[in-house]
């Protein structure tokens, strides 16, 4: 990582526009720290901050981070689903527009981007949608080349170039994730485990999904949850073992992503919330209840008992994974209140 960062540091002047990508469920955690450093918070028209995964965050928290970044005035800021075609578009128009002002409208030149991030952010799949959509000729469109895109963080090793437009001519840099090793000091190391920026091996599990447990906790989302069996309901037809309805797939017990787990999963979790409501003030009843929900998951997860001494890992994991997919909810965990402007900037 640290050659990573010397290659990055190296690239950074010789650019004519970075693009920082950040979470957009942790917009302040996942600040990128070679840029954090650079000094004092004055209008930098070299860089965009694009805030990654909306799917995952909470919409409305998402709105009040770009309108808080668009109150700082120090960069432009644009929310991001790499998935979906329309906001990879808006990226791209923001870029060539940011590109034209900097070469003064040239139209025959060549403009580089660096794109930047901690690892596992999604900007190997940004930069994939920009080259796949970006008006490029159609020569080179037969020549697409792919980034690989993982679920694990730290798979970019090297900075490669994608083009992404013609007239200017606009080059994307790929670059690996980079994560300041400060993060084990400060209290964005749970939050940028549980978004998947650090491989869940450095941390405990159990702890990170203990984290997760705190904030759905805390959180409003499991009142979707309270109709589950209802007529209509995606999840109705339910069944313990394997089962197969008009156009669904076969669902096997094994895969804890498989929606009659997912809707054992949720009952569990709007239960035992329902039922502890009005007493979590308390820090042995918030406590209490997170236990009561590890024992009741492990059932809904079907983790055998006899098969591994510690359910506690089986049953982390899995509920880590639903997150990250966005099956149980969405939710951004930097808050705008809790945030120091030199941690945005
Ligand atoms: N839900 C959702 N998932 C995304 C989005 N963008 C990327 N991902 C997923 O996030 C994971 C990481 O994506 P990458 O593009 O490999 O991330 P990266 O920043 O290049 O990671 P490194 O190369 O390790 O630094 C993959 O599983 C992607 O499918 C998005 O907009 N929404
Ligand atoms: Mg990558």
């Amino acid at each position: 990582m640290a050659a990573a960062e010397r290659a990055i540091r190296t690239r950074l002047p010789l650019v004519d526009l970075v693009l920082e990508v950040r979470d957009a469920r942790v917009p302040a955690s996942s600040a990128f720290e070679p840029l954090r450093r650079r000094g004092p918070l004055e209008p930098d028209n070299r860089r965009v901050v694009v805030l990654s995964k909306t799917d995952l965050a909470n919409p409305s928290e998402t709105e009040k981070w770009m309108a808080y970044m668009k109150k700082q005035g120090t960069f432009p800021c644009i929310a991001v689903n790499s998935h979906n075609r329309k906001s990879i578009k808006e990226l791209l128009s923001v870029v060539q527009s940011r590109i034209r002002d900097i070469k003064h409208g040239e139209s025959n030149c060549t403009g580089t981007v660096l794109l930047v991030g901690i690892p596992n952010i999604g900007k190997s799949a940004i930069v994939n949608s920009m080259h796949q959509i970006g008006r490029i000729g159609a020569a080179e469109k037969g020549k697409l080349k792919q980034a690989i895109v993982s679920s694990h963080p730290g798979e970019t090793r090297d900075i490669t170039g994608y083009k992404v437009a013609s007239h200017p001519n606009i080059y994307v840099l790929d670059t690996p994730g980079v994560l300041s090793p400060s993060f084990a000091n400060d209290d964005s190391g749970p939050r940028l485990a549980l978004t998947g920026a650090i491989k869940v091996s450095l941390l405990d599990e159990y702890d990170i999904a203990e984290f997760l447990l705190a904030v759905v906790n805390s959180s409003e989302e499991y009142r979707k949850w309270g109709n589950l069996n209802q007529v209509g309901d995606s999840f109705s037809s339910d069944n313990t073992n394997t089962f197969r309805s008009r156009n669904q797939k076969r669902q096997y017990v094994s895969d804890h992503n498989q929606d009659f787990i997912v809707k054992a999963v949720r009952q569990v979790l709007f239960e035992t919330i329902s039922s502890s409501k009005g007493y979590l003030e308390k820090e042995d009843e918030f406590r209490r209840l997170i236990d009561r929900q590890f024992v009741s998951l492990r059932e809904a997860f079907k983790v055998p008992t006899q098969s591994s001494e510690d359910i506690c890992k089986p049953v982390a994991l899995k509920l880590l994974n639903l997150y990250r997919t966005g099956r149980l909810g969405h939710y951004t965990l930097d808050h705008i209140l809790d945030v120091r402007q030199e941690v945005v900037a």
